[in-house]
């Protein structure tokens, strides 16, 4: 039985068909396409239009590949959304969260809540980028909130293009800030509070379920069969976490692309001093695990350093990259969740300047760079595992690293010479893996979470990797804890 993955992410998106065969699953890429912001006048926006065309030009070679394709499951980043109106038509293009509309957000909101009580009932750090900052920003220009009838968040806004269907799926939902875990459903008291109408938000349902079929329309448009929109865990990190080959319930984990998100899957949300202390987040995950981790600006900083070097004309890419920050060596240390790596603009010149006001020598080369970033991404992984153990009270033996950037050997290595901990890889597309999952346990192809783990652990290679040279980064982390404070 064939399932169709889209995966939304910032490198690229992709539609990867899955198959259940023999207690495995295997992938099968058929299309992939730019995922790239678009500023228009001074704002950032998704390229929405060209995103439905995408995924109806990937349909469309499902179809001349004679590929029977059951269903259909949509994941993206977290926290964006788009506004409907009574037609049922989006008002604008969605913002794209690296717009600097909410950059004053997070104090106006806390004249309405104060810090400790958002983070109480969201269990959700405070990121400028979260939807309720975003909608706060939406304020300012208030004729979209008022001709709006629903909000929603983006995979929930493509699967209503898709079926005509509008829900809410809860991994999603969780990244608003906006859900309330005690409850279990919005925070209409927070809702109200902040100005906005509780009903733009829409029944929030569990991954794993049907939500309609195509419609006739698409259906008509592209002449092809009935097909199934499945929800998943439509964040992506909560598809990607459900991927993870592990047998046992005790392990961090590092999922990987253009964010890296470190933490550990519980049972309930937990909000403490130490979460405080170390900015993590509870965000909702399959099978009724929350998974308490900490968002770290990631490979971003790779990504956008290669594109300014491919502006500049220097034609390289992340393999070769990789090569060059394996020869290199560098003795500074950046902070990768400074602010100023946050929008985007001419990375390299960022770190050199950042390491220039902080008194460092100044990064020069292509393989430098890519060791400052990687080894300053390496310390910043430890050091959040060391508050999840603080505040978990617990000890993690092994770590679990997967999506895009486990292809990435010196960061794999440098992870596991930080943490001084064993690192397990895979799988790459963990994303599409767990999005596929899902739809195999909302067809009732597989049972649980549990049994899709097994499936994912008979189909991939693992590597490992094991600490070498600890003393290096042991050194440089005493530095690090300086820089940050
Ligand atoms: P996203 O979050 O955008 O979905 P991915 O999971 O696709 O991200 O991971 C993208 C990242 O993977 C890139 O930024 C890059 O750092 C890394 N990567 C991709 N291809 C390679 C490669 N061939 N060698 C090393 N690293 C790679
Ligand atoms: C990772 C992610 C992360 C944040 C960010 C906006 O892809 O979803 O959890 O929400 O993107």
């Amino acid at each position: 039985m064939k399932m169709l993955a889209f995966d939304f992410g910032a490198s690229s998106g992709r539609g990867i068909i899955g198959e259940l065969k023999d207690n495995k699953i295997i992938l099968k890429e058929v299309h992939r396409f730019d995922n790239e912001p678009v500023k228009l006048k001074n704002h950032l926006q998704w390229d929405f239009l060209r995103l439905v065309h995408e995924i109806k030009k990937c349909l469309l070679i499902c179809k001349n590949n004679k590929e029977d394709i059951k269903s259909i499951g949509i994941d993206t980043w977290g926290v964006d959304y788009g506004l409907i109106d009574e037609k049922g038509e989006l008002i604008n293009n969605p913002f794209h969260y690296r717009d600097n509309r909410t950059d004053d957000m997070i104090e106006k909101c806390f004249e309405y809540i104060s810090k400790d009580e958002l983070l109480y009932v969201s269990g959700i750090d405070c990121n400028q980028y979260n939807t309720i900052y975003q909608l706060l920003a939406e304020k300012e220009d208030a004729y979209r909130l008022e001709n709006a009838v629903s909000m929603l968040l983006m995979p929930d806004l493509f699967n209503y293009i898709l079926t005509g269907v509008k829900k809410a799926e809860y991994t999603i939902a969780t990244t608003t800030q906006l859900y309330d875990y005690r409850n279990g459903d919005w925070n209409y008291d927070l809702i109200e509070k902040i100005g906005l109408a509780k009903n733009i938000f829409p029944e929030i349902i569990q991954p794993g379920k049907e939500i309609g079929e195509l419609t006739d329309s698409i259906k008509k448009e592209l002449d092809i069969n009935d097909c199934k929109v499945v929800s998943v865990g439509s964040h992506d990190t909560s598809s990607a976490i459900a991927a993870i080959p592990a047998l046992d319930d005790d392990f961090i984990f590092i999922a990987t692309g253009t964010w890296v998100m470190v933490g550990v899957e519980n049972d309930d949300i937990l909000v403490n001093e130490t979460t405080k202390k170390y900015g993590l987040s509870n965000e909702g995950g399959i099978g009724g695990k929350v998974n308490l981790l900490k968002n770290i600006m990631g490979l971003w900083l790779i990504q956008e350093s290669k594109r300014q070097w491919n502006k500049d004309g220097i034609n390289i890419g992340f393999g070769e990259m990789v090569e060059e920050g394996l020869k290199a060596e560098t003795s500074s240390i950046i902070n990768p969740d400074d602010k100023l790596f946050y929008s985007p603009s001419d990375m390299p010149n960022k770190i050199k300047k950042y390491c220039e006001e902080t008194g460092q020598k100044v990064s020069e080369t292509i393989g430098e760079i890519v060791r400052v970033i990687e080894e300053s991404l390496a310390l910043t992984i430890k050091y959040t595992i060391e508050g999840i153990e603080k505040a978990t009270h617990k000890r993690y033996n092994t770590i679990h690293m997967f999506g895009g950037g486990i292809q990435d050997r010196l960061l794999c290595q440098l992870v596991a010479d930080a943490t001084e901990k064993e690192v397990i890889t895979g799988p790459k597309e963990a994303t599409s893996m767990g999005n596929i999952l899902l739809q195999g346990i909302g067809l009732g192809e597989i049972e649980d979470i549990k049994q899709g783990r097994q499936i994912v652990r008979n189909s991939i290679e693992i590597s490992r990797f094991v600490p070498e040279n600890a003393d290096d980064l042991r050194t440089k982390y005493n530095k690090y804890i300086e820089l940050i404070k």
